[in-house]
This record gives C-alpha cells, structure tokens and sequence, in this order.
C-alpha cells in the first residue's frame, strides 16, 4: 500500500489531533495544539483537508484583531502546505450560555445569538472555500422529557436551517448544509439522533436540497444501528453530503477510536460501498474522507500523529481489500449464488401491471414455495469470503 495523498482526499477536525485529552473524570494529558503545527504535521502525513469549529480556531469571545490574526496565521500555514479547508462547522456546545441548546434553547435570546455565531462563521467559511457546513446539535436536546417541547424545538430547529439556507443563497456561497445526528452525549437526549431522523426533518425545510447528512461511524453505533446501511440509505437519498469515520465498540459512550479499530467488519463494507457503491450500481461517495477521532488520552504527541497516520491507512488499507474482494472470480461467484445482484431487477416486469401480476399463476398459485423455501442463500460462504480478503489471506 502506498502512504496517503492530497488526492485521496482525507480531511482532519483540528480538535481531532488538537484534542488536549481532557474528560469528565480526568485533566488534560498533553499541551493545547497550535493550529499551524496540525496543518504542517497533517500535510506531511498525506492529508489534503482541515476542518474546524470557529472556536477551534479563534477562541471564544476574542477581539476582531485578535481574530484576525488568528484566521491570518492559520491561512498563511493553508497556503504554504497546500491543505484546503472543505467543510467548517460551529461549536454551539461548549460554552455554558449553550447548557439547553443554541437553535433550540428555552431561552429566545440564546437561540438568536447562536444563529448570530453561526451566520458570522458561514462568512468565514465561504471566505476560506468550504463548500460543506456541517450543524452538529450535541446541546440540542434534554435530560427531562417535561422539559423540552419537542414539536416546538424541531420547529425552532427549522426557522433556524430555512434562515440558514436563506442567507447562503442571498449571499451566493456555494455552501451546503450537513447535520450531523448523534443520540446523546452531552444531552441525555438529542434531537435528530439518527441519520433516519435527519433526513425525515430535512424534508420539511424550505431549502431541503441544501441540506444533508454529516453521519458519524461512532453516533450510528452508539445507537445499536448498522452504520453502512445508515450510509446506504444517505446515498440512496442523495444526503451523503459529508462523513465523520472513526470506530467505536458497541453501545457505550463515544469513544471517537481510529477508524477500523471498532467493528472492522462493518468499516470494510462501509469502505466498498464509498469506494465502489452498491453491488448493482448506485451512487458512490465523492466527498472528502473525514476523520472526527480522538487520539487515546494515553498518547503523547508521538501517539498523536500515530494514530492520525493510522486513521488514513487503515482506510487505504480497506480500499485496498475491497478492491481484491471486488476482483475476485469466487467473489464474484459467491454474489451470484446469493442472488445479491438479482436484487437489482425490478419486481415487476417493463410495463407489468398488478393485474398483470395477479394473472400470473407462476408467482402464486403454481409457485413451488416449498422447494424454494428449501433452497440457501449462501450468505455465510460469501461473508467468510470478506474475512479472508479482509485477512489477506486470498
Ligand atoms: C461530537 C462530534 C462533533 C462534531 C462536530 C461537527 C466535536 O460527538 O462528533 O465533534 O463532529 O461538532 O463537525
Ligand atoms: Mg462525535
Ligand atoms: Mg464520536
Ligand atoms: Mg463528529
């Protein structure tokens, strides 16, 4: 396998590799990252993007010169690496005046001050040629379900996109939105906490076709749910805007591991299906490679860069055993047996009616159902195929 390039399109959260390892129970174990050292490190390891939070970048509260300066050191570090800056979100998480939320908050005055944060954010991300927002709402939701109304808070949540949506397109960015769902962590409860509820409220906007999905491996998992079939559906619905890999290990808190050090398995399928989409056809994924991980409170900065370098290899790694798993005849045997691209051919025929379907006596009343319920679909053979590519042991 060959290291990682600008053209396989991997992109980094600076409060990934800048993550200073601070958590509920424990203090910081490594010094603040200066956003100028992760752009050179990142770009030296073969990256080609950096994405941020504002408050990543420029802390909260500063004054204009101050930001200023802070946005003028980072794109001087962009101009002479060559790292582009593809997506750009908002942290409306940390500070204590978001505890209920930004767009959704009980308090009228919060939820106009988030919009605020995020419009003056929107400029700055056109300014630097992103062309992905992505909205995570980790403080929209509730612990008390007496607490939150929640029809009234999707209803906020909306105002707050269609205003979103609205000035992009006065202004003439050439932006899109991404929510990014997660069921819970911080709140107890999140609203929109899966990619299924994202894109159900994202078809009640005003501008729906601005607005997709930024999925996290992790998020989906954390919910018990099968992230490539989350992927699969994105696609299909044309809502994969943008992606969050990383790994995870069950139903537990988010651990934001390196990708494919959670459940491999399912990292190699996600992997095949962006890189070469559905078995059958269908959309694959042109975005950017992004990683939201967190380097393990127990690295040091040599750990950190590790694990940066892991994330992109582990997927070129996967790219790599999917590609021999696509080429293989037995493969290719195996998929036929199991009739997985049988289910690319539509149920009925070319112009076949219900009623056509009902004067069919093949599909019913002469339908040998049992010697068809007898026969296996050899779902077990293919799977242990995907192992051993998986193993490189084919
Ligand atoms: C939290 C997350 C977030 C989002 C980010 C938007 C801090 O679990 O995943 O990272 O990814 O806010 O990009
Ligand atoms: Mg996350
Ligand atoms: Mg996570
Ligand atoms: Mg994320």
């Amino acid at each position: 396998t060959v290291g990682p390039t600008p053209a396989d399109r991997f992109s980094f959260g600076l409060w990934t590799v800048g993550w200073p390892a601070r958590d509920p129970f424990g203090d910081a174990t490594r010094p603040a990252l200066d956003p100028v050292e992760a752009v050179h490190k990142l770009a030296e390891l073969g990256a080609y993007g950096i994405t941020f939070h504002d408050d990543d970048l420029i802390p909260f509260g500063a004054d204009a010169p101050t930001r200023d300066r802070h946005i003028g050191s980072f794109r001087k570090a962009l101009d002479e690496t060559g790292l582009v800056v593809p997506m750009v979100t908002t942290n409306l998480f940390t500070h204590p005046v978001f505890k209920d939320g930004g767009f959704t908050s009980n308090d009228r005055d919060v939820r106009r001050y988030a919009l605020r944060k995020v419009l003056r954010n929107i400029d700055l991300a056109a300014e630097l040629g992103a062309r992905t927002f992505v909205l995570w709402g980790g403080r929209e939701g509730a612990e008390y379900d007496l607490a939150k109304d929640v029809r009234a808070a999707l209803d906020r949540y909306r105002e707050a996109l269609n205003l979103l949506t609205r000035y992009v397109l006065d202004r003439g960015y050439d932006l899109r939105f991404a929510l990014e769902p997660k069921p819970n962590e911080p709140r107890g409860d999140i609203l929109l906490p899966t990619i299924g509820h994202a894109i159900a409220f994202i078809d009640t906007l005003e501008h729906a076709d601005l607005v997709g999905v930024n999925p996290e491996v992790g998020h989906e998992q954390m919910a018990g749910l099968n992230f490539t079939h989350g992927i699969a559906q994105a696609l299909w619905q044309g809502k994969l805007f943008h992606i969050d890999l990383n790994g995870q290990r069950g139903i537990k808190y988010d651990q934001d591991l390196v990708f494919g050090h959670g459940d491999l398995l399912n990292a190699f399928a996600l992997v095949d299906l962006l890189e070469h989409g559905a078995p059958g056809g269908g959309r694959a994924y042109d975005g950017p490679r992004h990683f939201d991980y967190k380097p393990s409170r127990t690295e040091d900065f040599d750990g950190v860069w590790a694990s940066a370098a892991a994330n992109m290899r582990t997927y070129l790694l996967l790219r790599e055993r999917a590609a021999a798993f696509r080429a293989d005849p037995e493969v290719h045997e195996a998929l036929a047996a199991s009739k997985v691209p049988d289910l690319a051919t539509p149920t009925l025929a070319p112009g076949e009616s219900y009623a056509d379907l009902l004067a069919d006596r093949g599909a019913f009343e002469e339908f040998d159902v049992d010697a068809t319920a007898a026969r296996g679909f050899g779902f077990v053979r293919l799977n242990q195929l995907a192992v051993e590519h998986l193993l490189n042991a084919r």
